[in-house]
């Protein structure tokens, strides 16, 4: 199909990024068609690959007619005659642009799609696709799943960043333009001057990818790194350290991206120590980022994990909204609030977080977990790009017209100068990066939802299993009904109806344990009791947190009987019997859901079994013995779950299957 292909790539530009778009492209169809291809900077005759931006390109064939008002990064795949010859054009307004398209260019070749006579554009829907990194300094990753560090080792950047530079690649590959490499509960030291030395022999492994390199860094630096007796944000003196930092950083890394900041959140020290706001604390680091064109995430996460358990209009889930709203419009324009998807906590299933409409003025970046925290930590299968779809889709109804999250966050409703979505990824040394092979369909589909959220979730995993697996239609179609079911099995094993997921979340935050979530100031309650279960938070009668949404949603969450099912318990209290939409009481759904989800994490296995002979023995073999594990565990969950709703309720299941699970562990004891 592809033997009509250019022999020779002409790049009209000798730049680093430009240069990396030419040698993926060598790389690409040397290894994937077996093409050697020839090089040349200058444009003389003959059929080609032509990298450019659209100016070059423009100044060399000016009759050709170029696509207008592209987006930043957005590119153009072209097949055109020019000076007599059939070309194929990659072309972008930016050299970062140009890599993307030499990288879609390549994906469709890898799955086997025709190209011929090729003209598509394509461009980003916003300007920040970030990842976070929870990378401590000694080399361990906070809630991290797949090895060490692949930046840091002992207190240090690593002598060798080899794996670091694939880690840009691998990002590039899938649109992202940023990283932050260290942990959002961030050592000061990243500040230091020694420190930031190191760090930037990183920014010169990523800058070829187009990846800008952030840090992670803690609002008390000033005191703590810079020696002075203050960290109070309208301090003169912290302005000019912050200026005089941010001043130092750019000499050494003149693309440096900015600062994420996590401040008076579980235990960080932040603005609050002097009375004074997260808008006061943003915008003084804001001011001094400013003239470098650098941007400060400030995380919306800020909540008090004291919280008085006993008070039942306590509420954890309306702190975001409770300390950001009342602040919109006293942000500066390089400022952008980073919200988590839901108001908890990445929890299996919880609604979206009502700041995402409750900011008009404000930019704003929805936080997204690759990193697989609360749903399985890449031991069980969990494919999220389903559930961020049903996030970034979700209609708010701001001001009463159409406000999908996803524009939303794209600063597109309020008209914001930026915006867009940071994914907490968290990959390390292991050679599959993310701990388990099917778990990178969650990083690959965070980058493709960032670049164009209106991609179904069928394309994005139809287009990850090709990618990995290869073409052939028995696999790809196993593996993908695999991924897209798994979210779903995997909630309704561990917690079902938007309870949240009744994990120990004192601990490990995998096995379950449900009773730690009450009688704790963290506030992931369920409410659970012997009359009934879920969290009362209507504003006729709860914590008023429904009160937070624009009317509509207000509406469809306040009552009982419009509340969908699969977020009940997030939003109202009900006894065991109260009847579910489907005709079921909660009880016997709670029963059935477990149940029913062990079963299919069992059916995983059989599913998986029908690809043995079409697939690399390694993989088969590594996935097959992670299915079995998760089938195993399903069980363990749907058995703790059961029984600590059967004790609490002491309602029946109708199929009698807890009744003989008790009986036969009583014999068994
Ligand atoms: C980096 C949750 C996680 C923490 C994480 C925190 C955050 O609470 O359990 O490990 O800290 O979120 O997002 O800041």
């Amino acid at each position: 199909m592809y033997v009509h292909l250019p022999k020779q790539i002409v790049i009209l530009n000798d730049r680093q990024v430009v240069k990396t778009a030419q040698q993926e492209l060598v790389r690409g169809l040397s290894r994937m068609l077996g093409k050697s291809l020839t090089v040349s900077t200058s444009w003389t005759k003959g059929s080609a690959f032509v990298l450019g931006t659209f100016l070059e390109i423009h100044s060399r064939a000016p009759n050709l007619n170029f696509p207008g008002g592209l987006k930043t990064d957005g590119y153009w795949l072209k097949t055109a005659r020019i000076h007599g010859s059939e070309c194929l054009l990659i072309a972008s307004n930016t050299d970062r642009g140009i890599l993307y398209g030499v990288f879609a260019l390549l994906s469709k070749i890898a799955r086997e799609e025709n190209i011929a006579g090729i003209g598509e554009i394509q461009q980003p829907f916003a300007s920040i696709r970030w990842v976070n990194q929870w990378d401590n300094l000694d080399g361990s990753i906070e809630r991290g799943y797949g090895g060490a560090s692949v930046f840091f080792a002992d207190g240090k950047v690593r002598g060798d960043l080899s794996r670091a530079r694939q880690y840009a690649r691998l990002l590039a590959s899938v649109g992202i333009n940023g990283c932050t490499i260290n942990n959002v509960n961030a050592a000061p030291g990243v500040l230091e001057n020694s420190f930031i030395a190191q760090v930037r022999r990183i920014a010169d492994v990523f800058r070829p990818w187009g990846v800008r390199l952030s840090l992670a860094v803690d609002l008390s630096s000033p005191k703590i790194v810079g020696g002075l007796d203050t960290f109070d944000p309208l301090d003169p003196r912290v302005a000019e350290w912050w200026r005089m930092k941010v001043h130092e950083i750019y000499g050494q890394i003149p693309d440096f991206g900015g600062f994420v900041v996590k401040a008076d959140s579980e235990g960080r020290l932040g603005p609050s120590t002097y009375g004074r706001t997260p808008a006061d604390a943003a915008n003084v680091i804001a001011r001094a980022l400013k003239p470098h064109g650098g941007i400060v995430f400030y995380r919306a996460f800020v909540y008090n994990h004291h919280l008085d358990w006993h008070n039942l209009k306590n509420d954890r889930a309306k702190a975001a909204y409770d300390n950001f709203h009342p602040l919109d419009g006293l942000f500066d324009d390089n400022v952008v609030i980073q919200i988590k998807n839901g108001p908890i906590d990445f929890q299996v299933r919880e609604p979206v977080s009502p700041l995402f409409a409750g900011l008009h003025h404000t930019n704003e970046a929805i936080e997204l977990q690759i990193t697989q925290e609360y749903t399985g930590q890449q031991r069980q299968l969990c494919f999220l790009v389903p559930m961020w779809k049903e996030v970034l889709d979700f209609n708010m109804r701001s001001e009463g017209k159409d406000t999908p999250v996803k524009s939303l966050v794209a600063g597109d409703v309020f008209h914001r100068p930026t915006g867009g979505f940071v994914g907490v990824a968290n990959v390390g040394m292991d050679a599959n990066w993310l701990g388990s092979p099917m778990a990178m369909a969650n990083l690959y589909g965070f980058g493709q939802l960032a670049w164009n959220p209106n991609l179904s979730t069928e394309e994005i995993v139809d287009e990850w299993t090709r990618l990995t697996f290869g073409n052939d239609p028995r696999v790809s179609k196993a593996v993908s009904r695999l991924q897209l079911e798994s979210w779903r099995v995997y909630e309704s094993y561990t917690g079902p109806l938007g309870v949240g997921t009744l994990t120990n979340i004192l601990g490990n935050h995998y096995d379950p344990a449900p009773e730690s979530s009450e009688e704790n100031g963290w506030g992931q309650w369920h409410r659970a009791d012997h009359e009934g279960i879920g969290m009362d938070r209507t504003v006729a009668t709860g914590t008023g947190f429904i009160g937070q949404y624009p009317p509509e949603v207000q509406t469809l969450y306040e009552s009982v009987d419009k509340c969908p099912d699969k977020l009940l318990l997030f939003f109202h209290h009900v006894p065991y019997t109260h009847v579910l939409h489907s005709g079921k009481t909660v009880v016997q759904h709670i029963y059935d859901s477990h149940y029913d989800g062990a079963e299919a994490a069992r059916d995983f296995v059989s599913q998986w079994k029908t690809v043995e002979a079409h697939i690399d023995s390694a993989r088969y073999q590594d996935i097959l013995s992670r299915l079995e594990y998760q089938a195993q565990e399903a069980i363990v969950w749907r058995d703790t779950i059961c029984q600590w709703i059967y004790h609490l309720s002491g309602i029946a299941d109708d199929k009698g299957r807890i009744e003989r699970v008790t009986k036969q562990n009583t014999l068994e004891q």
